[in-house]
């Protein structure tokens, strides 16, 4: 039995796809062991500085397998989310890749949970957003009820959440949901393309900007000041900073080896 999880590397970019079509890459224990383990494995590879996560066939993630949850075997829900949903989605805000959502269809559940908690997300026109939690008496979880306040502000996060109207493609990108849409054809080859700017960036001044946004909104105005001074000062003094400088002056693109 396969894990349904394809992990490609070409050069700096991985490109994970959830690959069980035939259950719109719904999210059994395999498949989400073998996405914490590739999440796992990228984080620590300072080769590949980007990741692509997209769902094969026509779903991106129709969240949790309600089928498995049917065995008697399925670990109560706090257990589940506590040993497999949260460490995934801790990995994605954790590692100091970027990670590129290209969601090219339905995103329902956790699987709508996985894409809030990518740093950027584009969509196919067929995306949807279905916040699918309620419908089965449960509440956002695997980290949504944080991700899309913040993503969305308060009042777009309660409508989603607590009312749970599918939400199409164009409204997603209204409200900043996603950044924008591609058609179905050419949503995987504009994700490698951002992907790979993202990948030709200074490594560590990514993760940087990567963490000090999610660190902002326990912050203080006074205290994020002072971590963009500490950041910039251990950044103004890396090798990335004076190639970028020297590229600049040299009318050339820089190449950035993470130094
Ligand atoms: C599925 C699923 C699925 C299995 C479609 N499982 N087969 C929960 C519990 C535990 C811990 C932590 O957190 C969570 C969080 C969650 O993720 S709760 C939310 C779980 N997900 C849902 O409630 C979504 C269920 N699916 C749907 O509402 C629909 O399938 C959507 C709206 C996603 C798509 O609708 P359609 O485009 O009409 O497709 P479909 O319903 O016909 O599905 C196609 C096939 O995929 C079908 O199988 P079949 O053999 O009949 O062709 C579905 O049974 C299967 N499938 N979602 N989650």
């Amino acid at each position: 039995m396969t894990d349904g999880l394809r992990v490609e590397v070409e050069g700096p970019v991985a490109t994970l796809t959830l690959d069980r079509p035939e259950a719109l890459n719904a999210l059994t224990v395999p498949l989400k062991e073998a996405l914490l383990a590739a999440l796992s494995e990228l984080g620590a590879d300072r080769t590949v500085r980007a990741i692509v996560l997209t769902g094969a066939g026509r779903a991106f993630c129709a969240g949790q397998d309600l089928a498995e949850r049917a065995s008697p075997d399925a670990a109560p829900l706090e257990v589940e989310l506590r040993e497999r949903y949260n460490p995934i989605v801790r990995a994605m805000r954790t590692i100091d890749q970027p990670i590129v959502a290209a969601v090219n269809g339905v995103a329902a559940g956790a699987g709508a949970s996985l894409a809030f908690a990518a740093d950027i997300r584009i969509a196919a026109p067929e995306a949807r957003f279905v916040l699918a939690f309620g419908r089965i008496g449960l509440v956002p979880d695997s980290g949504a009820t944080w991700t899309l306040p913040r993503l969305v502000g308060p009042a777009w996060a309660a409508e989603l959440a607590l009312v749970g109207d599918p939400l199409d493609a164009e409204t997603a990108a209204r409200i900043g949901l996603v950044s924008r849409i591609v058609p179905a054809e050419s949503l995987l080859a504009e994700a490698d393309r951002i992907a790979r700017v993202l990948a030709a960036g200074a490594p560590a001044a990514m993760a940087a900007t990567k963490h000090a946004l999610d660190a902002s909104w326990s912050r203080s105005f006074d205290d994020a000041l002072d971590a963009e001074a500490d950041l910039q000062g251990r950044l103004g003094r890396s090798a990335d900073h004076a190639e970028g400088l020297a590229a600049f002056r040299e009318k050339r693109a820089p190449s950035f080896d993470g130094h």
